[in-house]
Formats: structure tokens, sequence, C-alpha cells
């Protein structure tokens, strides 16, 4: 029996697509005059996504479908995941100008989002597989999580927009128990949607799934990413979330957004950029052996973190008016030695909750039911299962011997005694 949706909507194609956007007086004028060119390209796991070009412009349409994508029918999801990835545009959208797309419109009853269409960026993921580097990404991406996460936080805002936030986002249930299923609970248990490199990781996954100590950390991670309302978190910010070109970087596909531990991004970011690391060897040709950009991507872990702690102070001393710290505590200089400290405290709290979620990020990625095109492309088993082996030691080492990890010199220099 098909799916069954709200009145008004319909899941858009490639020619209904013309007539939804042709309705809409703004966006017609910016493409210009018919005919129009579209390009459904969707690779994501869960939504139909339309490049739409004109004479005049170009716009991106991104349609919630009302199952996983990825999964088909049998696996139904609400529609309104759109809304919460506009409404989160809405809320960080002046702070992270020029590092996020333009949203143009949205259509409450179509579940659809149109807007700006990056080109010519390509998605990063992609870009590293392809044996690309991108100068500014890391650093941008650090700028964006500490803009992002601190203008939503307790720092930068009072406690009733704050909870007036988290009441909203409160409501992206289905999206968040993803999260908490596919990411902290699935790798760690038999669960028939869980799948690996076979054979040749199955020791390894029972391995993981006997880990008692693995699974109290990851359980511990879990319960902190549901109880935690930080700051309004991306929720899935991947290296497939972001696209770039040489010089210009930009955060997109904000679905899974809540109020959350700003780690959580910080770590699904990093853990990202490490699997790219591992990933490079098996991706290694004749004219590219990769041996640049590993180093190269070892480098990008202090770029990102620092781009990440230098805003995030700086705003919280800058631009502080938010209930948590409030600043009228703290204006006299006899305080600034122990407000500067608390600062630093906190960044090193960021720090350590950031490891382990990248840990937790890597398992979910190798065991799990959504894997990384990083390790689905390597062609050579062989080469893949050693990449993935590498990434999970690494993240065996985040989630159980995180005391080793206190600055980002730390991560690169136990990443290069892996591989
Ligand atoms: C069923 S959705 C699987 C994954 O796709 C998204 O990109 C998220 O990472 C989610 O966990
Ligand atoms: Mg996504």
């Amino acid at each position: 029996m098909p799916l069954s949706t709200p009145p008004g909507y319909r899941s858009l194609s490639d020619t209904s697509v013309v007539d939804f956007l042709a309705a809409l007086p703004d966006i017609r004028s910016r493409l210009g005059s018919q005919p129009w060119t579209v390009r459904e390209v969707g690779d994501g796991n869960l939504n139909l996504v339309f490049l739409v070009n004109g004479p005049a412009g170009a716009v991106c349409v991104k349609q919630s479908l009302p199952y996983v994508r990825a999964a088909g029918e049998s696996w139904p999801l609400p529609l309104e995941r759109s809304y919460f990835e506009q409404a989160y545009y809405h809320h960080v959208g002046e702070h992270v100008k020029g590092l996020a797309p333009e949203v143009y419109h949205y259509d409450p009853a179509m579940f659809a989002i149109v807007m700006e269409q990056l080109s010519p960026h390509i998605i990063m993921r992609r870009g590293l597989i392809a044996g690309n580097r991108y100068p500014d990404a890391a650093r941008a991406v650090g700028e964006y999580i500490a803009r992002a996460s601190f203008f939503t936080s307790d720092l930068a805002v009072p406690l009733d927009k704050k909870f007036d936030g988290v009441a909203d986002f409160a409501r992206n249930q289905a999206l968040i128990r993803i999260t908490a299923e596919l990411v902290f609970a699935d790798p760690y248990r038999v669960m028939d949607r869980n799948r690996w490199t076979s054979p040749e990781l199955d020791g390894l996954a029972a391995d993981v799934r006997a880990d008692g100590p693995l699974k109290a950390a990851a359980s511990r991670l879990g319960h902190k990413f549901l109880s935690s309302t930080e700051a309004l978190i991306h929720g899935d910010l991947h290296t497939g979330s972001v696209m770039v070109t040489q010089t210009d970087t930009r955060v997109m596909d904000p679905e899974f957004a809540m109020y959350g531990p700003i780690g959580f991004d910080l770590g699904a970011f990093l853990a990202n950029i490490l699997m790219s690391y591992f990933s490079q060897p098996g991706h290694a040709t004749a004219d590219n052996d990769r041996r640049d950009l590993q180093p190269w991507l070892l480098e990008q872990v202090p770029v990102f973190w620092q781009a990440f702690a230098e805003r995030f102070v700086q705003l919280w001393s800058d631009l502080s008016n938010g209930d948590a710290y409030p600043k009228n505590l703290f204006s006299a200089p006899s305080d600034w030695p122990a407000f500067e400290a608390e600062q630093q405290r906190t960044l090193a709290r960021l720090f350590a909750d950031m490891i382990g979620f990248a840990g937790i990020k890597t398992i979910r990625r190798i065991f799990g039911f959504a894997h990384n095109a990083d390790f689905e492309l390597i062609e050579d088993r062989a080469a893949r299962a050693k990449a993935e082996t590498n990434a999970v030691r690494l993240a065996r080492l985040f989630l159980l011997e995180p005391e080793r990890f206190t600055t980002p010199e730390d991560i690169v220099v136990a990443a290069k005694g892996i591989g």
C-alpha cells in the first residue's frame, strides 16, 4: 500500500518541478523565461534534489520524500524534516553569511525548499576522493560551527529565546531517533540494517559488539547527545554536507538540526577528515599516489580546531548577551583572569566532546547502515578493509583512551602512528 501523505503534497518529478517553480513569481524571474533545464541529482540517503537552470539564473529544489530514499518505502519517514532544515537556516543564516546556501522559498505543503544552486561547487567528500585539496575548507567549517553554535547558545541569547528554539526543534524527533539508533546503538548490537566489509571485518564487527567499555563510552556519548541543549547544531556535518570550490565553502543539508552538544558537529567533521585520510591509499593511482594528500589532510585537523576555538572565544568575549556567564558578572578587570580561564576550560571540554563524537561517527560509517563513499569506492577489498580497520583503531583510541587527546597535534600523532 502506498504511504499516505498530507493533501497538497506530491513528490516532484523533472516535469512537475517546472510547474511548481513557475507558480512562484520571485523564482520565475530569478530563472528567466522558459525553457528551463532540470536534473535530479540527489545522492544522499533521504531526499529529492533538483538542479533547475534558466537563461537568467539557477536554483536548487530539495524535497522530502515520505520514506528513506536509500531504503525505499519499507522505511517511512515524516516529511517535516524539510521544515526543520529551513528553520535551521532561518536561525543561523544571518550569522553564517557566505558559509551556507541562501534560502529563497519554503513550501510547507510540498515540504520543499528552493535555494541557491551552488556552482561550480562539488561535494567536499567527492573532491577529496578525487584527490583534490580545498585550501580554505577546514578553516571555513571551523568558523561556521563557531558562529552557528555560539549565536544559538546560552552564551549569546537570553534563555527565553533559546528555549523557544529548543521547543521548536524538539519536534525533529524522527531524525533525532535515526541518529540515536544508527549512530549510537546499531553498530554495537546485532541489527539487520547493519553491514560491513565482510568477511574481512567480521571479526572486528564482533569485537565491537562484545566490547563492554566501548559500548559504555558510546552510550555515555549517546546520553550527552540526547540530553544536552548546548546550541542549535547541524546534526549531520560530515564532508558530504559541505560543498566546495578552491575558494568557497558552504555547509548544507541541516535536516538533522536539533539543540544538542556542539562537539557533535565538531566530531562529525573531524571524523570525516580522518576517514578521508585513512581511505587515501585505497584511491591511489599511477598518476596520483596520494602520498602528499595524506599529510595535507592531517594538517587540516589543527586548522579546523584553531578556527573554531579562536572564533568561539572571540565571539564569547565580544558579544555575550545570554543568561550563561552573565556579562555583568565579569565586567571588572579583576574578574578577567577567572573568565579567561573558564573560557579555556570550556574549550578543553568541547575538544574532549569532539574526540568522543568523532570516534562514534567513525564506527557508525563502518559497521552501521549508512557508509561513506570514501571507503565504499575503494575497489580493492583488501585495501578497503585495511583503511576501515585503521579508522576503527583510531576511533577506539578516541573512545577508550580519550585522555591521550588534549591538542590537535595529539590527533595527528595518533593517526600517523596507525597508517
Ligand atoms: C536513514 S538516514 C542514514 C543517514 O543518512 C544521513 O546522511 C545521516 O547521516 C543518517 O544517519
Ligand atoms: Mg544529509
